[in-house]
């Protein structure tokens, strides 16, 4: 049966192809070479699910996933807001390298306010870094980005520029597509046609949801659901929690297709988010911050890997991992050589999924030198200025460029960062600054010294 039968034969229709997805030399699915399913979750905070503690927001298929594969504890995004992780997942290299470090523009809020001139910032994924999609399609996979992409809009930047095969870009900015269907359920619809088609070789799915970004929208049916409901622990909004019921719902879709097409089995399933939430919508409490902080709440994400034969179900793992490794180890997992001549700044989890083994390196980084405007009162004057930051053990130093202030914490003890320990502790806080500035170097990564003219220190005082 050709590819055009067997859609027809599971009654799915035409996908929007827009380069050719040949069958691999030889036919057929290649020894030892899983799929790839990575569902990328936009905003979703630490304590937005119930696997992780939620007992407002109602996720059991998410929930479940987690209970067959590892739930990673101490997993990191790359940064506290949406293009720069999405640039270091898909280059698997860190922010100086690429120089994508913020949304838009680093000079954000008011400009009186910044007393430094950041760090100029990059919004396109240049084309010298090879993409995750770019790595992998040499060993034989077909790949496809359904969602957002974020990394520049016009060729050759665009996703289908940039080693996918199949794309699904949303025509507006809205949750609702123009013919009012929910771009959740949209973006599923499409992955769960791509997955059909693609079933009997190896694919690298890309299903890069934009929710649980503003604007809150949602189905009003599922909101009703949520309409009256308790809140808990700071999370009591119905609208955002039918965001985040409408993306459990797609998990179970997509996890479905793969049972019933009997690809479980041979599909590694990621799950993660690209920063933490926003602090107007959900709450990440115990952890300090949300997005567009590196404290706890705008960096630490919820993190799933189930790879069926490999990893043990119910497994909890504390090991501090970060967004840029997942590149390294899908390439480890289908046995495909890494591009020649591009650094990989992450490393392979394999040792931690399937051996029981540890990694290698002290410690993993930030670097966000751009300045975040404010969403409530609370976040007044800044959500962040610019700032660096380290992790190594059960450790963390933030760097706050506009002074050089130091913040020490122990997150073993203190998960949310109430205590700096940098006066009390400075041989630890040297030690994890030096971490940091030698880092620094080693990437090359610009700290902003320059001073803005425009900067009135009155426009920080209260009026
Ligand atoms: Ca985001």
């Amino acid at each position: 049966m050709n590819r055009r039968d067997f859609l027809k034969a599971l009654g799915v229709g035409a996908v929007s192809y827009v380069g050719g997805v040949g069958a691999p030399a030889g036919g057929g699915r290649p020894a030892g070479k899983p799929n790839f399913v990575f569902i990328f979750i936009d905003d979703m905070g630490w304590k937005d699910l119930g696997f992780m503690g939620s007992q407002y927001y109602e996720t059991p298929r998410i929930d479940r996933l987690a209970s067959e594969g590892v739930v990673f504890t101490n997993a990191y995004s790359n940064a506290p807001n949406c293009a720069p992780t999405r640039a270091c997942l898909m280059s698997g290299q860190y922010g100086p390298r690429h120089g994508v470090y913020t949304v838009g523009t680093a000079e954000r809020g008011e400009a009186k306010r910044r007393k430094l001139i950041p760090t100029r910032n990059t919004t396109e994924l240049g084309t010298e870094h090879v993409t995750l999609a770019e790595a992998l399609k040499p060993a034989g996979y077909a790949c496809a980005c359904m969602g957002k992409w974020h990394l520049g809009t016009k060729a050759p930047h665009r996703p289908q520029d940039r080693g996918f095969d199949v794309v699904y870009e949303r025509a507006r900015r809205s949750h609702f597509e123009a013919d009012g269907t929910y771009l959740t359920d949209r973006l599923t619809d499409e992955s769960v046609k791509f997955i059909a088609a693609n079933r009997e070789r190896p694919f690298f799915l890309y299903l890069s949801h934009h929710a649980v970004h503003t604007p809150i929208q949602a189905k009003g049916e599922v909101v009703a659901k949520y309409d009256g409901k308790k809140a808990s622990k700071g999370q009591s909004n119905p609208k955002y929690a039918a965001m985040i019921d409408s993306v459990d719902q797609s998990v179970g879709r997509v996890l479905d297709t793969l049972d019933k097409l009997g690809l479980a089995e041979k599909t590694v399933v990621f799950f993660f988010s690209d920063n933490g939430g926003h602090a107007n919508f959900t709450s990440m409490q115990p952890l300090r911050g949300s997005k567009g902080t590196l404290y706890e709440g705008g960096i630490r994400v919820p993190a799933i890997v189930r790879w069926p034969g490999r990893t043990r179900a119910g497994e909890t793992c504390e090991t501090p991992i970060i967004g840029l490794d997942f590149y390294p180890t899908m390439l480890e997992m289908a046995g495909a050589a890494g591009p020649v001549g591009h650094t990989l700044d992450g490393e392979s989890l394999v040792p931690l999924l399937a051996r029981g083994g540890g990694l290698k390196r002290e410690a993993i980084f930030w670097h966000f030198p751009a300045y975040l405007e404010p969403y409530n009162d609370g976040q007044w004057p800044w959500r962040t200025t610019p700032a660096g930051a380290v992790r190594s053990g059960d450790w963390k130093l933030i760097e706050f460029f506009e002074d050089g202030r130091l913040e020490l914490y122990d997150l073993k003890k203190d998960v949310g960062e109430k205590e700096n320990l940098a006066g009390t502790k400075p041989e630890k806080a040297r030690e994890l600054h030096a971490m940091l500035q030698a880092w620094r170097s080693r990437v090359g990564a610009p700290v902003p010294t320059q001073l803005n003219p425009a900067f009135d220190p009155a426009a920080l005082k209260r009026s």
